[in-house]
């Protein structure tokens, strides 16, 4: 089709939706000036990041006036994520005011009751029932069969006043917010079609295939019930770690307790289960709802001539439409003819290749440190910070890679303790929980209540939590060390580390509030399949999504 347009302002990940657009079908040209918007006959704008970063972005280049009389024009319109919440008048995110096109502000979400940002697939109900609609699918698809992947702190609250533009809503906690919206010409979506698998494609085609217009007079408008539950669900993560072998080539890999080498006494090849891009698709239509790659030496490289991650990532989001973490060396590099790259920079090129989120390693430790030795007041310079601020809370992932340090006595350290039934070699009935730099082989002076704490403070958006005991033990989580860590922040959090069987991932979604649960070893030594996790804990009681097609 020719006069798809999408807006970009180089906010994130558009990458992921160029490819489902393309998988579709059809070719879309990016809106380079604001004379083009005059060209465009269907419209897509992919908000990604921050409110007043968008907003501020499309004030600088123009963008504003061209668009409201675009979308004035009755011509198709999609706004996705940030897309839909500058249809607004403004947000409490920032002082920017809004397209004002519906009324109303977007708010931030309450942690009394949940983990913000709201991270994870969540269920979508139409109160704007299309009775009769010409040429497209009704509702454009959206089915309360099918849930959809969301990821911001903020949302617009569902009220009345809404009730004429509200296509769907979404419960997350106590809360019932605009989940989708369409009036007219005008159809937009809080959560991110091209990441919620093959429900959000299907979603993208209605959009694409039908006339893109509704007629306000065909529909029936229902209210929205909250629920004393809502329907958000676990995600189960499949995590590569990806390093290069001794031949040079690229592999996904897998340690015990962080030793990636086969046991033999000429010290062993590195493991070697797999292609990461092959692997990444496998575990996506076997149902992952998210896929971390880690690039385990990359405190031995220089990121920015790691192509080869780069290519991984730009393959992988080809062929995957769930959210993709990149973690490894995520930090301020040097190139070898001394050029500067800052993480933000580092952190950009891997969001245009289309990573979804960044993982920070050591470098989220020693700006903890460096928070602490600064009195906890954050002083703007950490790459956290900086990311942040640039691509939003949700995009920046703080890996953690502890290890027990045993004592018998909590006096003997000052670090936060916890009394463990498991002793430690010599009967020491406590522990804590030390956190390490550079893939584990250095401790540092700094436990994991203090990372995580430091580390939210900062802007950090979730919590990747490994544990260096529990790694490739197939011996279940760490459930004191999640306990722990969740009781200390309100962000979300991944366990990670030592999952063996389906029960493991029962066990930690009952016995701590954890948002989701990550394994490695099992899945790529086909012991165990992602089906079969996601059949027996939904079985057990968990809200799980569905294996789509
Ligand atoms: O420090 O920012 O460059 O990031 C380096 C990243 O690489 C960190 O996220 C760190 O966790 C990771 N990493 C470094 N060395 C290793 C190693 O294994 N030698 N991998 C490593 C960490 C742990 C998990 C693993 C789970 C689940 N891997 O990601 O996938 O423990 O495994 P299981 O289910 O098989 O038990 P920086």
């Amino acid at each position: 089709m020719s006069g798809l347009y999408m807006l970009d302002y180089g906010a994130g990940n558009v990458r992921s939706l160029v490819n489902a657009v393309e998988k579709l079908g059809y070719n879309i040209t990016f809106v380079k000036d604001p004379s083009d918007l005059k060209k465009a006959e269907k419209l897509i704008f992919p908000g990604v990041g921050a409110f007043g970063h968008a907003m501020d972005a499309l004030q600088a280049k123009g963008y504003v006036e061209p668009l409201k009389e675009y979308i004035a024009s009755g011509k198709p319109y999609m706004g996705i994520c940030v897309g839909m919440q500058t249809m607004f008048e403004g947000s409490e995110e920032s002082r920017s005011k809004g397209l004002g096109i519906i009324p109303g502000v977007v708010k931030h979400f309450s942690s009394a009751d949940k983990a913000v940002p709201h991270m994870g697939w969540n269920a979508a109900q139409v109160v704007k029932e299309q009775t009769e609609v010409d040429g497209q699918a009704v509702n454009y698809g959206i089915n309360k069969d099918n849930v959809y992947y969301f990821v911001h702190s903020y949302a617009v609250p569902y009220t009345e006043a809404l009730k004429d533009w509200t296509l769907a809503t979404t419960q997350y906690g106590n809360e019932i917010f605009v989940s989708a919206v369409q009036k007219g010409n005008v159809f937009c979506t809080q959560f991110h079609p091209e990441k919620s698998g093959y429900a959000g494609i299907k979603l993208l085609r209605s959009f694409l295939q039908g006339t893109g217009i509704v007629d306000d007079s065909k529909i029936k408008i229902h209210d929205p019930l909250p629920s004393s539950k809502d329907l958000f669900t676990k995600r189960i993560i499949a995590c590569l770690d990806v390093r290069a072998n001794d031949n040079g080539d690229l592999v996904v890999t897998k340690g015990d307790q962080y030793d990636v080498r086969e046991k033999t006494e000429d010290g062993g090849d590195v493991r070697n289960l797999g292609k990461p891009v092959e692997l990444a698709k496998r575990y996506f239509e076997e149902g992952a709802d998210e896929i971390a790659f880690l690039n385990i030496t990359s405190f031995r490289n220089c990121p920015m001539q790691d192509l080869p991650m780069l290519e991984v990532l730009r393959r992988t989001s080809e062929t995957v439409f769930v959210p993709l973490t990149i973690g490894g060396g995520i930090r301020d590099v040097t190139d070898p003819d001394g050029k500067v790259h800052s993480a933000l920079d580092v952190a950009g090129e891997y969001f245009r290749s289309g990573a979804d989120k960044v993982s920070i390693g050591s470098d989220a430790v020693y700006a903890a440190e460096k928070y602490y030795a600064n009195d906890c007041i954050p002083d703007g310079t950490t790459a956290i910070e900086n990311i942040a601020k640039a691509y939003g809370a949700q995009a920046v992932v703080i890996s953690v890679d502890p290890k027990r340090v045993y004592v018998k006595d909590p006096s003997e350290t000052t670090h936060h303790v916890i009394e463990t039934p498991y002793p430690g070699p010599n009967g020491e009935k406590y522990c804590w929980y030390q956190c390490t730099v550079k893939g584990g082989r250095e401790g540092r002076d700094l436990d994991v209540h203090q990372l995580v704490t430091a580390c939210q403070k900062l802007g950090a958006g979730e919590i990747l939590l490994n544990c260096m005991d529990k790694d490739g033990t197939n011996s279940g989580y760490d459930i004191e060390l999640i306990k722990d860590v969740k009781s200390a922040i309100t962000i979300p959090v991944v366990a990670s580390s030592g999952a063996g069987n389906p029960q493991h991932f029962e066990q930690v979604f009952k016995e701590t509030n954890v948002e989701s649960a990550l394994a490695a070893g099992i899945f790529h030594r086909r012991e165990v399949p992602i089906e079969d996790v996601k059949a027996h804990v939904k079985k057990s009681g968990v809200l799980v999504r569905g294996v789509d097609a």
